[in-house]
């Protein structure tokens, strides 16, 4: 991608906040392939008053998730519009393919001013949804949408991960899934504030159905008893309104418990802590860069735990240094 400078992202967010969707897009696609200009854009729509309601869509894939999305914005849009819809590719490098198959399922909104969608690459990053979503969700949120849908495969590590992203999540399941899926479910199912068994016109959706409550009831994974099951068909759109309706109850009620402030003050605590992480990563590289090639010494008998400490330490004292140095 070609580097923007300065005065370009000042002219690109000077339209971001006369209301321009084009530089809403551009904005995505730097925060997302342009690390230098990341910082820059992201502190200057921060902080945001107005928060949008957001909503995690996750689930193993192929369940129907996108399809369910897509109804979803029709019911969310009667009251909640401008609404957006972000979805994350967990094959990174591929940037055709599944997000293709989302575009022509989403197409009918494609050409409505009300709704934005966006499919993103996760990166293969732990988790379904990518560290950029919370930039992305940032600036969704700068923008004025009224309600952000993020969908992301359930990846079966770091599931949690989207907790930290939605305020009220959806985890969707279908009838027939391997047994390989079944475990990662299990994960799943502890995350959700509502389990959606879509696909209920296929055989087995009833029997899903009463596992999954049979199972909810008795403590549940993760002992979460408040979870609630919901049968839908979202090629018909068979129980979509029921959905849409409860996750917004659901979502009035956490608000109305503090539950909510908590989970967003999580989601910002995951966001600083991806940039720390990012940071930390970058001042480890630049050092092994730098002094490698000694921090091990074989020839004296020394192991790499050792060596691993050692090169810590050294690091954390200049780093003190540095930094010391800096004030004076
Ligand atoms: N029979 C039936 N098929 C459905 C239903 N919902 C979705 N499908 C079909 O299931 C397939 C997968 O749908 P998607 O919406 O792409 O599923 P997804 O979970 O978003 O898939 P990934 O994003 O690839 O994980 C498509 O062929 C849909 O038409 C349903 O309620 N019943
Ligand atoms: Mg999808």
């Amino acid at each position: 991608m070609r580097l923007p400078d300065p005065p370009e992202i000042e002219a690109l967010l000077r339209r971001f906040g006369a209301g321009s969707v084009e530089a809403l897009a551009r904005l995505l696609s730097l925060v997302e392939n342009h690390p230098a200009s990341r910082r820059e854009i992201v502190s200057r729509v921060l902080p945001i008053d107005g928060q949008p309601i957001v909503v995690g869509v996750t689930g193993p894939a192929g369940v129907g998730k996108s399809t369910l999305v897509s109804r979803l914005l029709v019911h969310f849009k009667k009251e909640l519009a401008p609404l957006a819809a972000l979805g994350f590719d967990p094959s990174s490098k591929l940037s055709g393919g599944a997000l293709l198959g989302d575009r022509v399922r989403m197409s009918e909104h494609e050409l409505d001013g009300d709704v934005f969608i966006r499919s993103m690459a996760s990166r293969g990053h732990g988790g379904g949804t990518g560290r950029r979503v919370h930039e992305a969700l940032a600036l969704l949120s700068a923008f004025g949408f009224k309600l952000v849908i993020v969908e992301t495969v359930g990846a079966g590590q770091g599931e949690t991960e989207i907790m930290q992203n939605a305020d009220v999540i959806a985890v969707v399941v279908a009838p027939g899934l391997g047994d390989e899926v079944q475990a990662m479910k299990a994960g799943l199912l502890e995350i959700g504030d509502v389990v959606v068994v879509n696909k209920a016109d296929l055989p087995g959706a009833d029997l899903e159905r009463a596992v999954l409550l049979d199972s909810l009831s008795l403590g549940g994974p993760g002992g979460r008893a408040s979870v609630e099951v919901c049968s839908t068909i979202a090629t018909d759109g068979t129980g979509v309104p029921g959905l849409s309706e409860r996750l917004l109850e659901i979502h009035r009620n956490l608000e109305r418990d503090g539950s909510l402030a908590k989970r967003r003050q999580e989601r910002a605590r995951a966001h600083f802590e991806g940039i720390l992480r990012e940071r930390w990563t970058e001042l480890l590289d630049d050092r092994l860069a730098d002094s490698a090639p000694d921090a091990l010494r074989l020839d004296t008998g020394d192991n790499p735990y050792d060596a691993a400490d050692r090169f810590i330490e050294k690091m954390l004292r200049s780093t003190g240094d540095h930094g010391r140095a800096g004030q004076d």
